[in-house]
């Protein structure tokens, strides 16, 4: 199975958890199916969640159920995101969408000759690792919004990430059965927020039900807005309209009618189909086209759909459609009822969305960083693709979600390898060269075998050795890098620890097959507290941790409070002496020194100064004074942290010329910084934290306040130009600034939720160590235990 570049729309699914993409998706494919593309499925999968079919035995019209229980069979919540994403597909009622997704899922259908991979995301903010690489992966990027509850602050952000990139774009308002929701109004708002290029190329009709509430015309769209804000509907509608040809489409139990000859337009269904055709036009630059439609000429619908494509290409036009898809009982293929919109959806693709050979390509290398020809999608040109996503089967092995971006992959061709700038996440840079085994696409509920994947398409490969999420496979004559996206950082800590000891031998390695499976988790072992921390995107992402954890490696971690790693210091200057005088027979111990310790300034470490006058401690000894003072200091004062910021001058001392040694100055040592630090009072100090909190301007304020109950010191604030609405023509006032802060570590653990809901979703920030500063007395004695 070839299919060309041009052949290919590769379209990731974007939106609040619970917009309706996993229903749309799934959807998707009945509707193809029953317009009779050549998909003999009617459900699809998640990558790597079915297992591959034996080669040539690409299972066709078999029973749905069957195949799922086939593709359930030792995969069942085995793979990372199974249980969430595919697993309930085997289970007797599609169970799929009762379990909030948790992973990135990969299903292509066919329409129209044209091979649709549609990757799901999950909208939970801690999955948004698998939002990224669905991003990589695509060419196109659907927003779908729900009517009901309307456009959410991660949503606008993520759109303004598309515009920085020039993501092309489209929307889908879905929901349109309920009661209060209201096309026209979620057209206006989704204008508002994302730019006057947003233009609806659908239009809801009505109904075409007599209904009091909701008078209906028999041929022309709402003219008057009356349906508009406000006006409850009780009959869902049937009805769309075709901006582009004039064409009514009916929705009824019989199916999907398609009225042949174009109605004329009027009122508010005009205007819109005016702003839509001098969208086009405007992007077209074809003056004669202009002058036509400056005419009033009749205009040729093909020609208008690939001057949409273009527009959509460039990312400057973003077409709306509306979609419906009541739940309902699972239907068989024979009583089939697509949702409304759907079908138009899937023509939307194939003729409006740029296939892979408009996408450029992101910059490349040769592993050594050095300058390479720019590749294209080209089926011909050097082989450069990248892995998306990775998951671990049971039996199979490891399995890797890849998008070809030049060049044709093909089974059982050796690749090369390249890993590189993750190293600060536990994943070393690496060269290495590897065979690839079987290439399979995700169709129904199983992974179908293919001959090849060219550029421009995705595939699944199976047992790579090496290559994790991120790495480039190339042409092993001619090796490629291309630097992996931006992963998100994980900024939630959560210390864990093995509930058996059993547990401990396996736990790395299972960890380690973890971190190649998931970019958003780092493993670290803090030194300072001796726990192991896990870093996660937020709470949600590690309970999933350790649930695949227990379940995959059967290893049992329990969460434990968080050790922070806090330091002594001296409150002020006081004297001590150390003595340590044993001589009662045999041979003796002999040392005493004086010492005097003072407080330094934060950050200065710890300071030694021998003042000895006149051999009091004779010149060898004091090295091991110093030995003893600072492994004393290393081991805290009071509380068991390691003392710092204070300076220790040797002042006096004594010693035998016999009895005394370097141990005896040693322990002396030791016991006189101790008794100093007594006399001067030992003082906690608490890590700090620098973060840089970026947030729209309109929740500035409260971002301030919270900084302020977490004891934190805001140090400066810097607006930023409205991110991504340049170029998109319109003034958005989206503002984001960045706020600067100082705040206790102590104070940050849980900050990434926080910030969440402080921000509504839409506050990012980073971290980094600032330096340590006195603990308040009162939480002095919550930390450490003591008085
Ligand atoms: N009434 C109605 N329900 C829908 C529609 N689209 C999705 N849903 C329901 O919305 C819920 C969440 O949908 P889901 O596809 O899981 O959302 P996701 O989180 O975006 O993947 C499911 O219970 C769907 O049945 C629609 O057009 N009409
Ligand atoms: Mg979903």
């Amino acid at each position: 199975m070839t299919t060309a570049a041009h052949d290919v729309r590769n379209v990731v699914l974007v939106g609040h958890t619970g917009a309706g993409k996993t229903t749309l998706r799934q959807h998707l494919f009945q509707v193809a199916a029953s317009l009779g593309s050549h998909v003999d499925v009617t459900a699809d999968t998640a990558a790597g969640e079915g297992r591959p079919s034996s080669p040539g035995s690409n299972r066709a019209t078999g029973s749905n159920r069957a195949t799922g229980a086939n593709g359930a069979t030792g995969a069942n919540g085995a793979w990372p995101g199974v249980g969430a994403a595919g697993g309930g597909a085997g289970t007797a009622s599609g169970g799929e969408t009762a379990q909030r997704s948790v992973s990135l899922v990969l299903g292509s259908l066919r329409h129209r000759g044209v091979t649709v991979n549609l990757l799901d995301t999950p909208g939970y903010p801690d999955f948004v690792g698998e939002l990224r690489a669905g991003l990589r992966a695509a060419d196109a990027a659907l927003f779908v919004i729900n009517a009901i509850e309307g456009i959410d602050g991660s949503t606008r952000m993520l759109w303004d990430e598309c515009a920085a990139v020039g993501m092309p774009r489209a929307i889908a308002i879905t929901r349109l059965d309920h009661p209060r929701a209201d096309f026209d109004a979620m057209v206006m708002a989704c204008q508002e927020a994302f730019g006057a290029g947003v233009l609806p190329v659908y239009l809801l009709e009505g109904t075409n039900i007599p209904d009091p509430d909701y008078p209906a015309t028999a041929a022309t769209a709402r003219t008057d807005g009356a349906g508009g804000a406000g006006a409850a509907r009780r009959t869902p509608p049937r009805r769309l309209i075709g901006l582009v040809t004039g064409r009514l489409i009916d929705y009824t139990a019989d199916g999907r009618h398609e009225h042949e000859h174009p109605v004329e337009l009027t009122g508010a269904a005009a205007d819109a189909r005016g702003a839509l055709l001098e969208g086009v036009i405007a992007e077209s630059e074809d003056e004669a086209l202009l002058d036509r439609y400056v005419d009033g000429a009749e205009l040729d619908p093909k020609i208008l759909l690939d001057d949409l494509e273009t527009a959509v290409a460039r990312g400057s036009l973003y077409p709306v459609l509306p979609l419906m898809i009541p739940p309902g009982p699972e239907r068989g293929a024979h009583d089939f009822q697509p949702g409304l919109g759907t079908a138009e959806l899937l023509d939307l693709f194939t003729y409006a969305f740029p296939a892979p050979s408009e996408h450029p390509l992101p910059r490349l290398t040769r592993p050594d960083g050095s300058p390479c020809p720019p590749a294209h999608a080209d089926p011909s040109g050097p082989l450069v693709a990248e892995i998306v996503r990775t998951t671990t089967d049971p039996y199979i092995g490891r399995m890797s979600m890849v998008r070809v971006f030049s060049g044709t992959l093909r089974p059982d061709a050796s690749v090369h390898v390249s890993g590189h700038g993750r190293a600060a996440a536990g994943h070393p840079d690496h060269e290495d060269r590897e065979r690839i085994g079987a290439l399979s696409q995700p169709i129904g509920l199983s992974l179908h075998s293919v001959d090849e994947c060219a550029a421009g398409g995705l595939c699944v490969i199976t047992r790579l050795a090496t290559a994790e999420t991120g790495d480039t496979l190339s042409d092993p004559a001619d090796p490629r890098y291309l630097p992996a996206w931006t992963m998100p950082e994980p900024l939630l800590p959560m210390a864990v620890q093995a509930q058996a000891r059993s547990d401990e031998s396996k736990l790395s390695a299972a960890l380690g097959r973890l971190g190649a499976e998931d970019p958003t988790l780092t493993v670290r072992h803090d030194p300072d507290t001796g726990q192991l921390v896990l870093w996660c995107m937020g709470e949600a992402h590690g309970d999933l941790v350790l649930e695949h954890l227990h379940d995959r490696f059967g290893v049992t971690l329990e969460k434990v409070p968080l050790r922070l790693p806090l330091r002594e210091t001296v409150r002020a200057s006081a004297e001590g002496v150390g003595r340590l005088v044993k001589q009662s027979g045999g041979h003796g111990q002999y040392a005493i020194c004086r010492i005097v310790v003072e407080p330094l300034p934060a950050g200065s470490g710890i300071e030694f100064v021998d003042e000895v006058v006149g051999g009091a401690v004779p010149r060898q000894f004091v090295p091991s004074v110093e030995k003893g003072v600072r492994a004393q200091l290393e081991r805290g004062l009071v509380a068991g942290f390691p003392a710092v910021d204070l300076r220790v001058r040797l002042v006096d001392g004594k010693a035998h010329s016999v009895d005394s040694s370097d141990l005896a100055f040693q322990a002396a040592g030791g016991l006189a910084v101790r008794e100093a630090a007594n006399a001067a009072g030992v003082v906690l100090l608490e890590p700090v934290l620098e973060i840089d909190v970026d947030v729209p301007d309109e929740h500035v304020g409260a971002v301030m306040n919270d900084i302020a109950t977490r004891r934190g010191r805001v140090v400066g604030v810097t607006s930023q130009e409205g991110a991504g609405a340049g170029g998109e023509g319109l003034e958005r006032g989206s503002g984001r600034t960045m706020i600067h802060a100082e705040v206790p570590a102590l104070e940050m653990t849980r900050y990434a939720i926080d910030l969440r809901s402080v921000s509504h979703g839409t506050g990012v920030f980073t971290r980094r160590p600032h330096g340590y500063e006195r603990l308040p007395d009162q939480l002095a004695a919550k930390v450490t235990g003591l008085a």
